[in-house]
């Protein structure tokens, strides 16, 4: 069965707050070839690019006075592409004996993020203790893996039902782990705001989580800082996935529905629905099995492409 996927990501600095200090990315990772010369009678500015492999969902929540909260989301999203193309090792991809380099890698990318951002804080007084939060979704069909800090969420919906992938890393949400406070009472505590995992602020360490699960065609992955959960119930989430007729409709619904209820946050909504169908190529690599990724294997899927930036002059 092939499948395809409908992504949407969008952000808003809702009704209270003068900056948006929140960012997300969606991107592809794929390799790619740039042609200088060849015998091949391809022209020799073409670019070829072989499967995809994999993609990256984030969304990060920065804190911070004097617009640093901002910088500091910025910067971690930044250091996020920086590592991922740089330094992380991605190419093994549904390799099994590799799964834990690459929640090693995803978590060494969380500590990279920090290392930059202490940095940028030491060199600018005035960006002391800015900090960010950051929940990535690392998608190389049909596995899923997140590396999450910070009170942004990751949810998966499924035949109807939603379920919170990540856990909040606050202190309301530790006292209710402990048992000194009810469910109820953290939704409104004052801690429910107070971090103790984040990427920068005033502690040198950070603690990213990681998670890994199997999608099936049918889900939806929804991905949100907390400007939208401060508003929105994970029953009505859950609805906007089910109901909407794309990934674009429920992430403007769902921000919708946060500002019409005082819009006190920034918002950022990302929804991935997989659908399934037969006319779509983008999760072809689902049929793919582990270790037929060889180049010689990903011939069929070249696609000679001419970037924009590239063009051959007239
Ligand atoms: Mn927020």
């Amino acid at each position: 069965m092939s499948g395809s996927m409908d992504v949407f990501g969008t952000t808003d600095v809702g009704r209270k707050r003068e900056q948006n200090e929140d960012q997300f990315l969606i991107a592809d990772l794929t390799k790619s070839m740039k042609i200088h010369q060849t015998s091949l009678g391809l022209d020799h500015q073409t670019r070829l690019f072989g499967n995809s492999q994999g993609k990256v969902l984030a969304v990060a929540d920065g804190m911070g006075g004097q617009a640093a909260g901002e910088r500091a989301s910025g910067a971690a999203i930044d250091a996020i592409v920086a590592y991922l193309l740089d330094t992380m090792r991605w190419f093994y991809q549904l390799d099994d004996d590799c799964e834990d380099d690459l929640l090693d890698g995803l978590k060494a990318a969380m500590v990279h993020c920090q290392e930059r951002l202490h940095a940028e804080a030491e060199a600018m007084p005035r960006r002391h203790g800015m900090g960010t939060t950051m929940t990535l979704a690392y998608l190389i069909w049909p596995r899923l893996y997140i590396v999450h800090v910070g009170d942004s969420r990751c949810y998966l919906c499924r035949g109807g039902h939603i379920e919170q992938l990540t856990n909040d890393h606050t202190l309301a949400e530790k006292f209710v782990e402990a048992g000194t406070l009810s469910e109820d009472a953290a939704r409104t505590s004052r801690w429910r705001h107070v971090l103790w995992n984040v990427i920068g602020g005033e502690s040198n360490d950070v603690s990213p989580e990681v998670y890994r699960t199997d999608l099936e065609l049918g889900d939806a992955v929804l991905l949100c800082t907390d400007g939208l959960t401060a508003h929105v119930s994970d029953d009505e989430l859950r609805e906007s996935l089910v109901g909407g007729s794309s990934a674009q409709q429920a992430c403007e619904q769902l921000v919708q529905l946060a500002n019409s209820r005082g819009g006190s946050d920034n918002t950022t909504v990302i929804v991935a629905r997989f659908l399934e169908t037969a006319a779509s190529a983008e999760l072809v690599a689902a049929e793919s099995q582990p270790g037929d990724k060889s180049l010689e294997d990903t011939e069929p899927y070249l696609t000679p492409v001419t970037p924009p930036e590239i063009a051959p002059k007239a």
